[in-house]
């Protein structure tokens, strides 16, 4: 029956990276403290200015097993201290759950670390990339250019999303800028 057939359409403003009809979150700089790894540059950073970071649109149509939910994410540009401008990160609560990652517009990368063996990934994430997070994944998403870095995110409606796991240690890998090129750190090395 039409009316219980729930296809959603949305208009997705490029310039804004608004995506009509989701929920929209916003993050600023105050929201992300313990995320970067120079604590220093970011209270400096965050005396001069509580700088909007990133802002996601999530639409989620339907909670049944198979449904989907998608995000819009747009990501501004900038760094603390010598890191790129960054997303808090997650797993997800569901811990199976994996995420296909769609890159439109500006450059940026993406760090994923497996939970269970704590290794580290670096994928380029922008215009025309695809980056598959697998299951028991933290992610992180990263913008390492100089317009705002949009990405469009579909997981499982049954995803959820845990901060509490990746907040309480960080990601072990720190990336920075160093003399104009992104390079992955130890966050011990800092
Ligand atoms: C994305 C993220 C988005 C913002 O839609 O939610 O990049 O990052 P944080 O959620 O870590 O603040 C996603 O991965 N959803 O599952
Ligand atoms: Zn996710």
């Amino acid at each position: 029956m039409l009316e219980a057939f729930p296809v959603l359409t949305h208009l997705y403003d490029a310039g804004t990276a608004r995506l009509e009809g989701g929920t929209v979150v916003e993050r600023r700089l105050s929201q992300l403290r313990g995320c970067f790894a120079d604590e220093a540059a970011y209270e400096a950073a965050l005396a001069q200015a509580d700088t909007l970071l990133y802002r996601v649109t999530a639409i989620e149509p339907a909670t049944g097993l198979g449904d989907l939910h998608y995000g819009l994410g747009v990501l501004f540009p900038g760094k603390v201290g010598n890191e790129y401008f960054l997303t808090k990160g997650h797993l997800h609560r569901t811990r199976e759950a994996a995420e296909v990652y769609i890159g439109l517009t500006g450059q940026g990368m993406m760090l994923l670390e497996d939970e269970t063996t704590g290794e580290s990934r670096l994928e380029r994430l922008g215009e025309g990339k695809i980056v598959y997070v697998p299951g028991h994944t933290a992610h992180r998403t990263m913008n390492t250019g100089s317009e705002p870095l949009t990405y469009f995110g579909v997981y499982p409606a049954n995803a959820g999303h845990d901060y509490g796991a990746i907040a309480e240690r960080n990601f072990l890998k720190v990336l920075v800028d160093e003399n104009g090129q992104p390079v992955l750190k130890d966050r011990t090395a800092m």
